[in-house]
């Protein structure tokens, strides 16, 4: 009985391990959408953002049901990411860090429309919520909020910059470095934190004590489970 729930704790580590990745297309036809803009993501699983859409300058910023198409404070922000090239679509990996309440977001780009009061915005862990009425919401503001967020944000986080191949570039005010393509498979956006440009006031150690916060949960609760066996 004990070796067998040993195992079974065992094997539940082992699923929690394994890497979950959800895909959200970014842009395309007619140009402000969020392809899936609902989406379940458990802790731990990373909603990985293409910005595929050609051409394309678009954001996936934290807001709130009460405000669908402001910033949260302390919510992330991917930063302004344009595109119009057929080669590799930049790549923006958010890990889920809660998933016990929805996750809002939307898009701040004013140009040539606003494009959260068009559509694009989506809700990550819905749960009891009600897409439509945020959407609703969403249609009816006169301005989008565009004040920078972090890349840490609330129940989710980002470890740096968007991966950027030829053909796209990245406008953030308060990083000074250029992002670069990663080598495949390299971690989840090691490009802005290795570049060293990245200002003081957009912290890569933030994300960095996040991610080890994490690990550290972790650890603690595979030990926890090892003091239970
Ligand atoms: C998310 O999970 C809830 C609860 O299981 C379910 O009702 C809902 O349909 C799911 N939503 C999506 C987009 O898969
Ligand atoms: C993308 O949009 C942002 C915000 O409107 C703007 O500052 C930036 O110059 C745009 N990038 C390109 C390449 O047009
Ligand atoms: C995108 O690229 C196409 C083909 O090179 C070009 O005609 C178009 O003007 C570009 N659009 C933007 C917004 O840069
Ligand atoms: C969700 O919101 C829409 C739009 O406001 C409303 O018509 C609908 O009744 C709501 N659904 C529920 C289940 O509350
Ligand atoms: C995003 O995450 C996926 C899945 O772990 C990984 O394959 C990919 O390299 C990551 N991309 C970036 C830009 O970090
Ligand atoms: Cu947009």
């Amino acid at each position: 009985m004990r070796a067998a729930s040993a195992l079974l704790a065992l094997a539940s580590l082992g699923v929690v391990s394994a890497q979950q990745v959800v895909t959200v297309k970014v842009g395309g036809d007619p140009g402000t959408l969020y392809t899936p803009n609902n989406i379940n993501a458990s802790i731990g699983t990373i909603v990985s953002f293409e910005f595929s859409g050609i051409p394309g300058n678009h954001t996936v910023t934290q807001s709130s049901l009460a405000t669908p198409c402001e910033p949260l404070a302390g919510g992330f922000d991917s930063g302004w990411v344009f595109f119009n090239s057929s080669g590799p679509a930049p790549v923006w990996n958010l890990t889920i860090t809660d998933d016990t309440k929805p996750i809002w977001f939307y898009c701040k780009q004013l140009e040539p429309i606003l494009h959260c009061k068009n559509g694009m915005s989506g809700v990550i862990n819905l749960g009891q919520g009600n897409l439509s009425a945020f959407k609703a919401s969403a249609s009816a503001v006169s301005t989008v909020g565009e004040a920078e967020g972090a890349f840490v944000g609330i129940g989710a986080s980002a470890t740096g910059a968007p991966s950027l191949a030829p053909g796209a570039s990245y406008y953030n005010p308060s990083i000074s470095v250029t992002p670069t393509a990663p080598p495949a498979g390299s971690a989840t956006g090691s490009g802005a934190s290795g570049g060293g440009g990245a200002s003081p006031s957009k912290p890569p150690s933030s994300a960095l004590a996040t991610g080890a916060s994490i690990g550290f949960t972790f650890l603690a609760t595979a030990f926890g489970v090892a003091l239970v066996l």
